[in-house]
């Protein structure tokens, strides 16, 4: 092995160097900064490139990092501290810059250099990529966990891919949405510190070859598998002001040096080497769907990668300190699996365990079912991940009869549980039968793990009642919830500097580290001062949001008028089409002049449709349709005003959520396992009007009902109901409704005949006939509150006083007590 391929062989110089700590104010983050712009980057003063002067803070700010993350290593080497591995095949980061300057507490003094040299700060902040390295609520929890464990100093390692494209860049052509590659790494990556010394060899394909070792135990390997290299790349995690920065492993992969001999000798050396390319396409992108497509090979080989090399890092490290010594190996390592997207691993353990480190199954299987902990993010049974066996035997032969193994004992386990009962059984297995049997790798998951969660109370309720009801039977004990939270760094501190200050100056600055805090707030919202201060910091962000709405909707938001928003994927339980009907219900009014004491209205769309999702495209088309009308009828002119914004990301939620006066959570009751957006709404003061699904619930719990817009059925309302739902009937008793309907049904908008047909149907599974009457009464109170100015900003203060819950603060510290037990281990000061 070559010394650059051995982490174990550390250069004399890592002894040696003992540098001094690095200058924390103006003066010297100035004079780097100029350093690496002159020499680093090698521009002067012609240079007009704001994206040098990024670049430049960007190396200025990593150094500052760097000497944090050293420490932080050592202080987790040294203590020999339990860790836990978050696994996920998307980390929706965001931007990294303005997070490190907070974090690092060096937002003045930044502010104070950049300022020396006459550059303007938010120009230079608006050059770095936003890394879309996930597709929604489930990559943002995992930044949000990793910041959290950083700020908690918590031993966390997050595992993730390097996706050379991250999620698609959505163009709005004729109102339809296009598609774009994100090819966000072109021009470098300042954030990332390459790692070769910890490369991995991952196997593919292949077949299995049992024999018997030296010792005369029966055994098994691996053989003529095609192998792929995977190159680490790391990411700092900073902490909050703590000295801690955690790591964020994520895996390139890189075809290896050898070729197809065959094809070599036979002399056609180009396409030898053009083989290699199929290895190095396995992190070329990220798949931009939030629900599974199933079957596609190419993500059966991401999901394997990341579960294979992270695995073995782990591993590697841990022979490296103990040996072949794994009896305190489960009480020293936990790894999360975020949803069953990296699944495999519970399979992969075993192997490698077995088969590399030559442990037997009982102690293989001791060890893999007390590290691995499974969260789920999903209740729709159609988005459940199955993968064919055909397929596994192809790609993972090893793996698939290790999977059939596990199920082998499973299912002897409930033959002796409930003897006879062949029903039960069959619907347990792991290997769903069929023509095509499959792989259920929400079972594998949760037969592997100790503990297994949903992601808000509603969610984990439904999850034991009904999809995981007979694991649940079988294993009380194992099935917990763990309540989703948002970093109140990003979302709140960062995100809304106004409302940022005036929190410090009114409750102090212990919020931003124990966001419970804010309760302090409560009192205030009786106060006319404050409230008149609330109301411009809300007015200031509003006036910021408009500014983004009119340059790239080219639509006027006025600024008195309601702030109604609704930004999440497209997806038909989140019923964007329910939002439309009130639009187009609105509109009506106009029309018909029923407009007496009317509340002006800037409606406000974003989010991306899969590309493979023609109904969420036509969703879209249709949103647009209905903001070209609405927005060229001089009738609603200071009235009503409908945009979608393009290309919703992270960067763009930092603008939005703090300019919303309203927010928008209407999903079918059952069907949002959580949401996330709901929450960071909720911290920047929005009132939210919310269907009784996911997180909404524990929201309004929080606020109280007075201070949150609630409509529609239940979720066990939802279930009763769709034996006799006939959405006709809804719509002929409802005369605002027919309305709607006949506009919908003229030709202006006959293009959209199977959005529109699916509100007519009776087995609609999101039953947005059903609560239209009621979501149209809700968005009235929303509107009346709205005209109250006094009654909405005491709603809207105590919206944030009491979002202290849904920091992911709390949620980390629950996940560690309950299932990681990890102690906080600070760095050396
Ligand atoms: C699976 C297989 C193949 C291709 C893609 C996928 C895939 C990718 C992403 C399936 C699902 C996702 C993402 C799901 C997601 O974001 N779920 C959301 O998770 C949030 C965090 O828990 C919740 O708040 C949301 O309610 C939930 O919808």
């Amino acid at each position: 092995m070559s010394s650059l391929n051995n982490p174990t062989n550390n250069s004399p110089n890592d002894q040696v160097f003992d540098l001094p700590p690095l200058s924390m104010d103006a003066e010297g983050l100035a004079h780097d900064f100029k350093h690496y712009y002159a020499y680093t980057l090698g521009r002067d003063q012609d240079c007009q490139s704001t994206y040098y002067s990024y670049k430049a803070l960007a190396i200025t700010l990593r150094d500052r990092l760097m000497e944090r993350w050293k420490s932080t290593r050592q202080a987790y080497d040294e203590s020999g501290c339990k860790r836990a591995y978050y696994l996920s095949l998307e980390f929706l980061m965001g931007r990294a810059l303005s997070n490190a300057m907070l974090n690092l507490d060096l937002d003045d003094p930044v502010a104070q250099a950049l300022y020396d040299l006459g550059l303007e700060q938010e120009e230079i902040a608006e050059r770095e990529p936003d890394p879309g390295l996930g597709n929604g609520g489930l990559g943002r929890l995992a930044a949000c966990f990793l910041d959290s464990c950083a700020t908690l100093q918590l031993p966390v390692r997050g595992y993730g891919l390097r996706y050379e494209y991250g999620m698609f860049r959505q163009l709005i052509e004729n109102g339809e949405q296009a598609e774009e590659p994100d090819h966000w790494l072109r021009t470098g990556n300042p954030w990332e510190l390459e790692r070769p010394e910890f490369t991995q060899r991952i196997q593919f394909g292949g077949r299995s070859e049992h024999y018997t070792d030296d010792a005369g135990r029966a055994a098994v390997r691996w053989v003529d598998t095609n192998d792929v290299l995977a190159v680490a790349f790391d990411v700092p995690v900073p902490g909050y002001r703590n000295g801690t920065v955690n790591t964020l492993r994520l895996w390139k992969s890189a075809a290896t040096d050898e070729f197809d001999l065959d094809e070599f000798n036979a002399g056609s050396y180009p396409e030898s080497v053009a083989q290699k390319n199929a290895a190095e396409h396995i992190t070329m992108v990220l798949y931009p769907n939030d629900a599974s497509e199933n079957g596609k090979e190419l993500r059966l080989r991401q999901q394997f990668f990341l579960a294979s090399a992270s695995i073995k890092d782990v591993l590697r490290d841990w022979v490296r300190l103990h040996g072949n010594d794994f009896s305190r190996f489960a009480e020293l390592n936990c790894f999360q699996l975020n949803d069953t997207h990296p699944a495999v691993s519970v399979a992969e353990l075993m192997r490698q365990l077995m088969d590399e480190h030559h442990l037997q199954w009982e102690a293989a299987w001791d060890i893999v079912s007390n590290t691995m902990a499974y969260t789920n993010h999903t209740l729709l049974p159609e988005a459940l991940e199955r993968w064919s066996v055909r397929l596994f035997s192809q790609l993972l032969p090893r793996i698939l009869e290790i999977i059939f193994e596990i199920n082998a004992r499973f299912l002897a386990e409930i033959a002796a549980r409930w003897p006879g009962d062949e029903e039960r059984q069959k619907r347990m297995s792991l290997i769903e039968e069929g023509d095509d049997p499959q792989v259920r790798m929400a079972y594998l998951a949760i037969v592997g793990s100790y503990s297994v969660n949903g992601v808000a109370a509603l969610h984990s309720q439904l999850l034991i009642e009904g999809l995981f009801s007979d694991f649940h039977a079988l294993w009380p004990d194992k099935f917990n919830n763990k309540t989703n939270g948002v970093t109140p760094r990003r979302w709140l501190s960062m995100c809304n500097r106004g409302l940022h200050e005036l929190l410090d100056e009114t409750i102090g600055s212990g919020w931003v580290r124990d966001l419970s805090k804010l309760a302090k707030l409560a009192p205030h919202a009786e106060d006319p001062d404050f409230r008149a201060r609330w109301h411009a910091i809300k007015q200031e962000n509003k006036r910021r949001l408009a500014e983004v709405v009119a340059q790239s909707c080219g639509v006027e938001f006025p600024l008195e008028a309601l702030f109604d928003v609704q930004v999440k994927r497209i997806h038909e339980y989140k019923r964007q089409l329910l939002n439309a009907l009130h639009v187009i219900h609105l509109y009506n009014r106009i029309k018909r002049g029923d407009t007496q004491g009317w509340t002006p209205r800037c409606v406000l769309f974003g989010g991306k449709a899969a590309p493979g999702y023609a109904m969420a495209k036509q969703i879209i088309a249709l949103i647009n349709r209905v903001a070209a009308v609405v927005n060229a009828d001089p009738a609603t002119e200071g009235l009503l005003r409908v945009a979608f914004i393009p290309d919703y990301r992270v960067s763009l939620m930092e603008i939005i959520a703090p300019g919303t006066d309203l927010s928008e959570q209407v999903s079918t009751a059952g069907k949002e396992a959580s949401g996330t957006g709901n929450m960071k709404f909720m911290m920047n003061g929005a009132v939210t009007i919310g269907t009784l699904d996911g997180a909404n619930i524990e929201i309004r719990d929080q606020v109280g009902e007075e201070n949150f817009f609630l409509f529609g059925l239940t979720a066990a309302g939802v279930e009763s109901r769709r034996q006799d739902y006939d959405p006709n009937a809804i719509i002929a008793g409802d005369q605002a409704l027919t309305d709607v309907m006949n506009l919908l049904e003229s030709d202006d908008f006959n293009q959209f005949d199977s959005a529109i047909l699916s509100i007519r149907n009776p087995h609609d599974p999101w039953m947005t006939a059903a609560d239209f009457r009621s979501y149209v009464d809700a968005q009235e109170r929303a509107a009346a509150a709205y005209q109250d100015a006094d009654r909405w900003l005491r709603m809207s203060i105590l919206n944030s006083a009491h979002s202290g819950h849904f920091s992911s603060d709390r949620t980390i510290a629950e996940y560690n007590k309950d299932i990681w037990h990890l102690e906080q281990v600070p760095p050396a000061p």
